[in-house]
């Protein structure tokens, strides 16, 4: 290519930039604001969760504030890049010492940083702080590509568990030398009761995964090697909220919200909010893990 055409092109280029810059910012920004509202059906519901009622100002005040910061800066970076198109004859000016205008630019986003982060520590210190109350306890545990759940059985109380115990079958890694593990039983599906704090334990017996329930705006990774923990109480049950969205087949689910593997997108539980009698009967129904796999009270309880 000769630098003649080399020329051409670069003229050609820089005559139509600026006008595509232009008409990005007469489609994309009201093709934003459209199809946000176009299908806003497809929000997730009002959260059914006490804490994630006040998650929502802090969701919309953020949503409002960056979206106004996205507007302002998208549409001016793109306006000027077309105003101050490259024309023959036109020199760059260098200004400085804009002071004020500096200040201004850093002043007030820093300040709605700060106030954004205040606010959402002081809702997160809140919302992690040791529940109070007939709290029930789960112990979570991810794995590639299921989630497990365990309960504390008639005693209250969570057996021990460690890694050393997982095998085939006993894929929690229950340690059947303590007492409090006896009764433990491992349902299919999540059972809470509306009204009564949960406190989920959450564990992984490989990768990071992420423990999500989306309707009641609850999600904390699982980690390997450590225990994360989260609270959160239910005030919908699954009954109320299919009355609620028209829709006799629904059901809350758990999602596994990082990107874990090959089957990360399969990775979900049933999560059913039932009322405390309902809860009542639902405990009553099951049994141990221990009864179902006498083989293990052998193998551990006799060493
Ligand atoms: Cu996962």
């Amino acid at each position: 290519m000769n630098k003649e055409t080399r020329d051409r092109i670069d003229r050609t280029l820089s005559f139509i930039q600026p006008w595509l810059l232009l008409g990005f910012i007469i489609i994309f920004v009201p093709g934003v604001v459209f199809f946000t509202f176009y299908y806003s059906d497809k929000f997730l519901p009002y959260p059914v969760s006490e804490h994630g009622r006040e998650i929502v100002p802090l969701f919309n005040t953020t949503t409002i504030l960056t979206g106004l910061a996205f507007f302002l800066t998208q549409i001016l970076l793109f306006f000027f890049a077309f105003r101050y198109r490259k024309k023959v004859g036109r020199q760059a000016r260098y200004l400085k010492n804009f002071l004020k205008l500096e200040l201004f630019w850093t002043v007030i986003p820093a300040l709605a940083f700060i106030f954004l982060f205040v606010w959402g520590q002081i809702l997160w210190a809140k919302i992690q702080a040791e529940p109070e109350g007939d709290v029930v306890e789960i112990d979570v545990m991810g794995e590639q590509f299921n989630w497990w759940v365990r309960y504390p059985g008639q005693d209250g109380e969570l057996g021990r568990s460690g890694f050393e115990y997982i095998d085939q079958v006993n894929h929690m890694g229950i340690d059947f030398t303590d007492p409090g593990s006896l009764d433990d039983f491992i349902p299919m599906q999540i059972h809470i009761p509306k009204g009564r704090p949960v406190k989920l334990h959450i564990r992984t017996r490989d990768v990071i995964h992420s423990f999500f329930l989306p309707h009641f705006r609850v999600k904390m990774d699982a980690v390997p090697g450590m225990i994360t923990k989260v609270n959160f109480t239910a005030t919908t049950t699954t009954a109320e909220m299919r009355e609620k969205l028209n829709d006799p087949t629904f059901n809350y689910e758990v999602a596994c919200a990082e990107l874990c593997g090959r089957m990360h997108f399969a990775m979900k539980m049933i999560l059913v909010v039932d009322t405390p009698e309902e809860y009542g009967e639902w405990l009553k129904e099951q049994k141990s893990w221990l009864s179902q796999h006498p083989e293990y009270r052998i193998n551990y309880t006799s060493q």
